[in-house]
């Protein structure tokens, strides 16, 4: 089917301009962008003209944001490097490629509107540019419409995992009056988050400090998912040569485990509860807990004990395919050494149906050893004074709003312990007449499980419009309207937080065609709706001194701009010094650190970090395990695609032009399937088509996949299954087959 797309310039086919990046239509669209070579991306230096610009790289989903330096001639950016003046001031290859993603001929520059009535899966939207009044006037009217029909929480305020917006995407969310609010930490981070807080009312993780001497790296493959790396990964081989033990428990034999691990421990997928509730068995039984803090510190250690008792690591072993000699070695290394610290994935351990109990009983290995707030330990350490921005987000105005957030009774934990509404039941609030408009910002359809479900559902809604930088047929195929945003070369708020104060972003150009940086159009979206003076008339600069000041430092957007390439630096909120918990208890309802969490209980939930297998396991669907006898991971990262960007950046597509599935000898073999063999991978749900390849990561039985394909959607593969608790998708929570296409 021919999918039209009109401009001022002509008809477009949405193909030509998604694929190849040397199509005619493709520049037309992108008013005359071209691809960056790598010779014009590493331009000459110093022959007079040059001008420099700093900002901070968004491109892992604004989470690591490491330092970036521009050098800019005749009004092009033609070369990227670090910012040695910056807290991460290498920048991965990813960094680099900004600027290739900079000039993309496949950006989208224009604001779009639908054309096509009819919406649904396999409709063309039949696109036509227009200009950014009438787009501002028809989202404001639409808006208005619904929240007179059915109340403004029926609007919904949705973005997916980039963050830089979110300060000023609340505001105006509160402003307009719905709570529902989402975040990318629906699906990625905050189920960690709460598992610390639960337990400790703060969160656990923490790079090894030259003082640890044994630390435990769950589920994190750091080496390439650079979170946050490279700089902390150079902290942790560091760690290494000073002494630090390493034991790392993967499901896969990573380049994080080859390079660190004193300890490998191999573990079935989703089996870590009971591998971690195995360890506190062998710490436990051996005596070699600490008892001061655990008799004085800690909430529901007789119960724990008691519960724990039942995991021997025998039948650890059996759970879990890890040796229990293995678990008893990983126990002892853990216990003896004195000084711990913990890493855990913000992905690997809670995309399963018991997410956050598998990983509440990882993160009780600290309270069993006293490791905390202290040195070589957790260390609560002051952060800077003046970053406080909840009086600009206007969270205390939609505090008395929060109840009406969807999802409330269905994931009262998430809904007790978040602001923002738990967005994974977008699909229900839809077709439960919960949600009838909202702004997609930074979005992708493909996250949700039964993906097409939830296509089908957004097509239904009254009004819907998507803001992003690149057209994305499997989102915004579904919308009435889509509008281009600035990449980061091009945009100057906000502002990005340093271990020792703040650091600004300088734009090295005005925005490519009519892009719009994120901040501006929420400013001007905020004034269409009616809320000029709390949206500053559109002005940008007053809208970024106001989030300053809302963080009381007493700092001017001009002085955090003159302090670059440096950080504007803030003063410490204090001086660390240890076991603050002797003198302020913990913020958990008991005051301690808790084995029973008061807070779950409260609500209806399990106490204890109890193990469940995962809804769909050999374990838990033997019957399905016959048709489907291959334990399928979706997601794990690899360092050149962030979920499902990059994928038409030659820069970083030349290492995974094509979606492969990484499988064990044995079990290519058993199915007579060579590396490059094009197979469908299939289950109850539906089938997508990958690349056989064959590498002695995976253990045998276990298959992966990377999301984000739009040809290859692994979300098709999932059950709509969400931790009862975090309300997470069960990512990592499915079977399958596989087979020779
Ligand atoms: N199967 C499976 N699915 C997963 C995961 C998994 O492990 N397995 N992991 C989950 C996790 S942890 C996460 S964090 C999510 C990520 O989920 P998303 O963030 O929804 O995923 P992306 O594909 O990065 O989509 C982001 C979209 O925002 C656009 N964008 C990027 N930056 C900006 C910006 O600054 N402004 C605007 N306006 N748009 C922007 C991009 O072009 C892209 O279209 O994926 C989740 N999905
Ligand atoms: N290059 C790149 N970097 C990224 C991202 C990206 O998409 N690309 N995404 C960013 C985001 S949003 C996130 S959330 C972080 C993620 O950061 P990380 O959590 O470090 O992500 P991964 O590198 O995928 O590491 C997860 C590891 O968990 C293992 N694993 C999978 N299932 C299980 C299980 O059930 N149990 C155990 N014990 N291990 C398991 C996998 O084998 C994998 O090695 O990375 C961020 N950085
Ligand atoms: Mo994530």
């Amino acid at each position: 089917m021919a999918t039209k797309v009109n401009s001022t310039l002509g008809t477009l086919s949405r193909r030509s301009f998604i694929g190849a990046t040397a199509l005619g239509a493709a520049a037309v669209m992108a008013g005359g962008l071209e691809a960056v070579s790598p010779e014009k991306a590493l331009a000459s230096e110093g022959d007079g003209d040059e001008t420099y610009v700093y900002t901070s790289c968004p491109m892992c989903n604004q989470s690591v944001f490491c330092g970036l330096k521009g050098t800019v001639q005749d009004g092009k950016l033609v070369r990227v490097e670090g910012n040695e003046q910056h807290s991460k001031p290498k920048p991965c290859l990813k960094g680099l490629t900004s600027l290739q993603y900079l000039y993309d001929p496949n950006r989208l520059l224009y604001p779009l509107k639908r054309t096509n009535p009819a919406k649904g899966i396999g409709e063309d939207p039949q696109w036509e540019r227009i200009g950014w009044d009438e787009a501002l006037e028809t989202i404001a009217a639409e808006f208005n419409k619904a929240k007179e029909t059915y109340g403004a929480p029926s609007v919904t305020f949705h973005s997916g995992d980039p963050k830089e917006h979110l300060p000023l995407f609340q505001r105006v969310a509160a402003l307009f009056g719905t709570p529902n609010v989402s975040w990318g930490g629906a699906q990625c981070a905050f189920a960690l988050a709460m598992s610390g807080i639960l337990c400790y009312g703060a969160t656990v993780t923490t790079m090894p400090s030259p003082e640890t001497k044994v630390h435990l790296q769950w589920g994190s493959n750091i080496a390439w998912s650079l979170y946050p790396q490279p700089t902390a990964y150079k902290g942790m081989l560091d760690a290494k040569k000073a002494g630090c033990k390493y034991i790392v428990i993967d499901t896969r034999m990573t380049p994080t485990a080859v390079q660190l691990a004193d300890l490998y421990l191999q573990p079935r997928p989703g089996s870590d509860g009971a591998l971690a509730l195995a360890m506190a068995n062998v710490i436990i039984e051996e005596d070699l807990y600490d008892h001061e803090f655990v008799e004085n510190w800690t909430e529901g250690f007789d119960e724990y004990k008691e519960y724990v008792a039942e995991f021997t690591p025998e039948k650890a072993e059996e759970i879990t395919w890890v040796p229990a000699d293995q678990i008893r070695e990983a126990a002892r290394m853990w216990a003896e050494a004195g000084q711990g610290t913990m890493w855990v994935s913000p992905h690997s351990t809670t995309h399963h149906s018991n997410g956050v109990q598998s990983t509440r009983a990882i993160t009780l290995l600290l309270a069993l050893m006293g490791y905390w707030d202290r040195e070589g330990c957790r260390k609560l350490t002051p952060g800077v004074t003046g970053t406080a921005d909840a009086e600009f987000r206007l969270t205390d105005l939609s505090g008395p709003l929060l109840d009406q957030r969807a999802g409330v009774d269905r994931w009262p934990v998430w809904s007790a312990m978040s602001t923002y509404y738990q967005n994974n039941g977008l699909l229900e609030y839809i077709n439960d007449g919960i949600i009838h408009a909202g702004v997609f910002l930074g979005t992708n359809l493909m996250n949700f499980p039964q993906t097409q479900l939830v296509q089908e559902a957004v097509s239904t809604l009254d009004f819907a419009v998507a803001v992003d930088m690149h057209l994305n047929p499997w989102t915004h195929d579904y919308m009435d309207m889509v509008l281009p945003a600035a990449v980061c070369w091009e945009r100057v708020a906000p502002f990005q937080s340093q271990p020792n104060g703040i650091i600004g972003s300088q734009a090295a150009m005005q925005p490519a065609g009519e892009a719009r940086e994120d901040w501006q159009f929420l400013l001007d979206l905020g004034c269409a709706l009616g809320f000029e003076e709390e949206c500053f008339h559109g002005d940008l600069k007053a809208a970024m001194q106001a989030y300053l000041d809302a963080g009381g430092s007493g700092a001017t957007v001009d002085d955090i701009q003159n302090a670059l390439p440096g950080v504007y630096e803030l003063p410490m909120a204090g001086e660390w010094s240890p076991k603050q918990y002797e003198k302020n208890g913990f913020s958990t309802p008991s005051g301690k650190a808790e084995f029973k969490s008061g807070l779950l209980e409260q609500l209806g939930f399990e106490g204890l970090p109890v193990y469940e297998e995962p809804h769909i396991s050999p374990v838990s669907t033997p019957e399905l395990l016959e048709q489907y006898p291959l334990i399928l991971t979706t997601g794990n990262r690899v360092p050149w695609y962030v979920h499902s960007k990059y994928r038409h950046t030659p820069w970083l597509n030349q290492f995974m032009p094509e979606p492969i599935v990484n499988m064990s000898h044995e079990d290519a073999e058993a199915r007579g399937l060579e590396e490059g063999d094009t197979v469908r991978i299939y289950n109850q749900f539906g089938e997508v088509r990958f690349k056989v390849a064959i590498t002695n990561m995976m253990h045998p039985g276990n298959v992966e996949i990377l999301h984000g394909w739009e040809q290859a959607n692994s979300c098709l593969l999932i059950d709509r299954v969400f931790d009862p608790i975090s309300g997470f998708p069960t990512f990592k929570d499915a079977l399958c087959e596989i087979e020779k296409a």
